[in-house]
């Protein structure tokens, strides 16, 4: 670069001084014509007067007037037929030089100026043609001077010139970076010393004014905030955790749960249940959705004891339930009331698929698929919500509650729960990412939606990306106050603080799936049910969604086969595939998209009785999906984007002998804390293929220490490590009335008085 540089100003300085030596010549030329044209001028007549008489008498009547001075070097005279009559002496010998302009005198032009070469130097030949009164021509005088000095100065000036301009680029460079010192590099400094000091805990609250560039400012104000708020995070982690090196169970949890309820009750909402019942053969039969929020939040239910509100989804839920909705749950076990909300097909139609799973699902998830957002199903999302929220109402009288509201279906209740009742707690756990303001911002009711969810005390999300990505969309699209400082924004006179909580798992044993013996023969089972007697398996589980990155991992399992034919016939793959929202056209075609995926691998490689793809679509039960996690050796997930995805964290808790690889898309929320796993771009399937190859071949002992440092992430951080921390911090918070406020405004099409108080 600095050689470009210097180059650059190398060139452009000879340029510049050869273009002002050239103007400088030209100057000078005409004043040596001026010159000429002058001494010409002074002895024109007198070479007249001469030429009048006799040839032989001229040259000795002009005698030294011919001569030159210094660098004119002198005259010469010539006849009309342009024969030498007389000359200076130091011009004789120029006469072939003199000739150009000589000849165009004689032809005509009353003077004529030539610049000539000659041995060693320039001469410049002005020739004047002399005539008499009748205009016949007399004669022609020529005048030669010398003008070798001209292109020496010119030359010198160039010289100096360059100088000049060398001298002026420096001056300006040492300008400018000076200047530049000033106003960037003393900022900076300090902008680097306050950055270290905040490392070190020593830091002032506030960054250093005076930055050069403001977007710079506001952004190291925000970086700032969020290095506290994950310094206070991972304070807190570690005094609950590591304090006291016991891990979290359900006992503890239900421990802690009593402090932090301090006699009210806890309520969950969700839209999804926990537990519905289809009807089979005329008959109800009880299934457990598959699905996170299910596997997560069911445990601590069962721990602590509480109401669960949903929606009663299941063709067989009404007649398992009482006449109000209510059933206690696990059915063989009642922990808790699970109470069920009706909604008429449209309003499933408008409020689920429509907004929830063709307008937000969409919107949250960087995954390609455009949202597609219809009024009448956002007037289907207030009216559910608010049936949502007269439930809750119903169900906790008058008693002290603590409320968690689950998922983007469920937006608005917060804002209406706190409407009704400011005195109870409300905390809101968002499954999914939170997109940046940019993607957000498209949605049409963006406004009434964060003023919903800005209706808890505690608004949770997976990662502290998450809580970014909210609290900028917030500071954009709503008139609030942020506190970047402390994650919270103030709205209305209500404050709500805005966390990461990463979600986790119980234990394979808590949930109650056979061990030992039992888990053995149902591996034996499944091993001759699928004819998997091909060596070991590589799992994957899901349930059927574009963002899980379905045809993505095909893909790459198919090209693993191709490009790795050695691992035909020894590996097979397993794809358990639950159907969901088949409702919907783009769920049903991503069904028979795979399964035509599958099938044209399978054709190409199957060999014998071998099937490289084992495509299972059913929702299976956690045994089986257990069973499979345990048997497999690897396990994909391939997420184009998930808030977090628990499948990661079950194949970790399913390997009590420390065996196994994960491969594991980075953009599921799981590959910040599952660093052990092999990380993917679900995207490239070569990197993908690749990676599938380097876990099956990985050497024991690495599988060991990955899969070990796996378990203790988390079995450390299990779900009801999640729980506590959600429910401590939203114990933690102040409520405040928000009615009285009055600057809380409904979202549109609602009223207050549709909420049965
Ligand atoms: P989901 O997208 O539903 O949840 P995920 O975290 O992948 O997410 O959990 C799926 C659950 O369903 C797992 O418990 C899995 O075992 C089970 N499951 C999957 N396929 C199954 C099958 N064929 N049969 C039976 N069970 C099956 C949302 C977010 C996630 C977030 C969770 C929890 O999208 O990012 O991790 O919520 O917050």
């Amino acid at each position: 670069m600095g050689f470009l540089i210097a180059g650059v100003v190398g060139i452009a300085t000879v340029a510049l001084a050869w273009l002002q030596a050239q103007r400088e010549r030209r100057i000078d030329l005409e004043d040596l014509d001026r010159r000429m044209h002058l001494v010409t001028h002074q002895i024109k007549d007198s070479v007249h007067d001469a030429l009048r008489r006799p040839e032989s008498g001229t040259a000795k009547l002009l005698a030294d007037q011919l001569e030159g001075h210094r660098r004119l070097l002198g005259f010469a005279v010539f006849g009309p037929d342009g024969r030498r009559i007389a000359s200076g002496k130091a011009v004789a010998e120029f006469t072939e030089e003199m000739k150009p302009a000589l000849l165009q005198a004689l032809a005509g032009k009353s003077e004529a100026i030539a610049t000539i070469r000659a041995q060693d130097t320039n001469l410049q030949v002005l020739a004047t043609r002399l005539t008499n009164e009748d205009g016949a021509l007399q004669g022609v005088l020529v005048a030669v001077h010398e003008m070798s000095h001209l292109d020496e100065r010119a030359a010198m000036r160039m010289v100096h010139f360059a100088y000049w301009i060398l001298l002026i680029t420096f001056l300006l460079i040492i300008l400018v970076v000076g200047v530049t010192w000033a106003a960037y590099e003393r900022p900076l400094k300090n902008l680097a010393e306050w950055m270290r000091r905040l490392r070190t805990d020593n830091a002032p609250e506030a960054p250093p004014t005076g930055l050069p560039v403001a977007l710079l400012a506001s952004e190291t104000e925000r970086l700032a905030a969020s290095f506290r708020a994950a310094r206070l995070q991972v304070s807190t982690d570690s005094r609950s955790i590591t304090r006291d090196h016991k891990l979290w169970t359900r006992e503890r949890l239900r421990a802690q749960a009593v402090d932090c309820l301090q006699g009210g009750q806890l309520v969950v909402v969700s839209n999804r249940e926990p537990y519905m019942h289809q009807l089979r053969d005329g008959k109800p039969r009880l299934i457990v959705p598959a699905g996170g929020l299910v596997t997560a939040l069911d445990p601590i239910l069962q721990a602590c004891g509480g109401l669960w509100v949903a929606h009663g989804a299941g063709d067989a839920d009404r007649q398992t339930a009482d006449a109000g909705g209510r059933l206690t749950v696990p059915p063989d076990d009642g922990r808790y009331t699970l109470r069920r909300v009706w909604l008429s097909r449209e309003e499933e139609q408008g409020y689920y698929y429509g907004l929830s799973n063709e307008g937000l699902w969409p919107l949250c998830h960087l995954a390609h698929e455009r949202p597609t957002f219809r009024a009448s199903d956002w007037d289907h999302y207030v009216e559910a919500n608010r049936r949502f929220t007269a439930a809750i109402l119903e169900e906790i009288g008058s008693s002290e509650a603590t409320v968690l509201v689950q998922d983007f279906h469920l937006a608005l209740v917060p804002h209406l729960l706190k409407l009704a009742r400011p005195d109870i707690r409300v905390g809101v756990f968002w499954h999914i990412p939170w997109p940046n303001p940019e993607a957000f911002r498209i949605c049409p009711w963006r406004a009434e939606i964060l003023k919903g969810i800005l209706g808890a005390d505690l608004v949770g999300f997976h990662l502290q990306q998450y809580c970014n990505n909210f609290l900028d969309t917030v500071d954009r699209m709503v008139e609030a106050r942020l506190d970047w400082d402390h994650f919270a924004v103030e709205l209305g006179g209500r404050r709500s603080l805005v966390r990461p909580f990463p979600i986790s798992i119980e234990s394979w044993a808590e949930r109650g799936v056979p061990l030992g013996d039992a888990l053995t023969r149902q591996t034996a089972q499944l091993q001759e049910r699928y004819k998997l007697d091909y060596g070991p398996i590589i799992v994957g589980v899901d349930r059927v969604d574009y963002t899980k990155g379905l045809p993505e991992r095909l893909r790459a399992v198919g090209r693993f086969f191709e490009k790795y034919p050695q691992h035909r016939r020894k590996l097979t793959f397993v794809q358990l595939a639950a159907p969901s929202r088949t409702h919907l056209r783009r769920y049903r075609e991503l069904i028979v998209e795979l399964e035509s995926l599958a099938d044209e691998i399978n054709w190409k490689f199957q060999a014998e009785d071998w099937k490289p793809i084992h495509f299972l679509v059913d929702h299976h039960d956690a045994a089986t999906v257990h069973a499979f996690l345990r048997m497999a050796s690897v396990c994909l997930v391939s997420s184009l984007h998930d808030g977090m995805n628990l499948v990661a964290k079950e194949f970790v808790a399913a390997k009590p002998e420390e065996d196994g690889v994960l491969v594991l898309s980075e953009f599921a929320g799981a590959a910040r804390e599952l660093s052990d796993a092999l990380i993917i771009n679900p995207y490239d399937t070569e990197q993908f293929a690749d990676t599938i190859h380097a876990a099956v071949e990985m050497d024991v002992p690495e599988r060991r220490a990955r899969m070990q440092r796996m378990r203790q992430v988390v079995e450390e951080h299990n779900v009801y490590w999640w729980a506590a921390t959600f429910l401590t911090e939203l114990s933690a918070t102040r409520t405040s009335d928000l009615r009285n406020s009055g600057q809380f405004e409904l979202p549109k099409g609602l009223k207050t008085a549709g909420v049965h108080v």
